[in-house]
């Protein structure tokens, strides 16, 4: 059995996001999807409310389970018997910062990277981005799962009541 952990932060899924998850659903027979705390960075969205939005948008994924954890990744991966991480490349940026993870997560328990090329209709999202644009009223509804997008105008419009 094949078993891979597919981190992030995940505040919240975004379309690219899911693409790269659908994507490694299909190479794997187990897939975690694990929201990493950052106990540093407070997101716009618990840690319950984005492993809520993970579970709809992945519930017709039946190999894809959701998780989070809050340490080091290879620690993660290690106790739930994942045999890689697999990541989402959208360019040069991603791949520099990702490629020194890789390899100390790799020096410190010899856990693989994999990393997944964006598709290019989403090369240019991120969480991030969605949240900015849509806090100032850009349309982002293409960008999110429906659920995502609702969860994403009403923190919003509570923010700024
Ligand atoms: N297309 C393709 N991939 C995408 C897209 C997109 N549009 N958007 C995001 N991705 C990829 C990202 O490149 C990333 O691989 C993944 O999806 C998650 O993205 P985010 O933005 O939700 O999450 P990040 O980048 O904030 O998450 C960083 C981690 C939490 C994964 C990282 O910091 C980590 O592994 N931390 C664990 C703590 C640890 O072990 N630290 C030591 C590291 S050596």
């Amino acid at each position: 059995m094949s078993k891979v952990v597919c981190p992030g932060s995940f505040d919240p899924v975004t379309n690219g996001h899911l693409d790269v998850i659908e994507r490694v659903a299909v190479q794997f027979d187990e897939v975690v999807v694990t929201v990493v705390v950052n106990p540093n960075k407070q997101g716009m969205f618990s840690v319950e409310e984005r492993l809520d939005m993970l579970r709809v948008a992945t519930k017709d994924l039946p190999n894809v389970q959701v998780d989070a954890w809050q340490g080091l990744l290879v620690d993660y991966a290690t106790a739930n018997g994942a045999t890689a991480i697999v990541k989402g490349l959208r360019g040069a940026n991603d791949f520099d910062y990702e490629l020194q993870m890789a390899q100390m997560n790799h020096k410190l328990t010899g856990v693989d990277t994999l990393f997944v090329a964006t598709n290019p209709r989403y090369s240019y999202l991120s969480s991030s981005l969605v949240k900015e644009v849509a806090t100032y009223g850009g349309d982002v509804e293409d960008m999110l799962a429906p659920h995502v997008h609702a969860a994403l105008l009403a923190r919003i419009a509570q923010r700024k009541a």
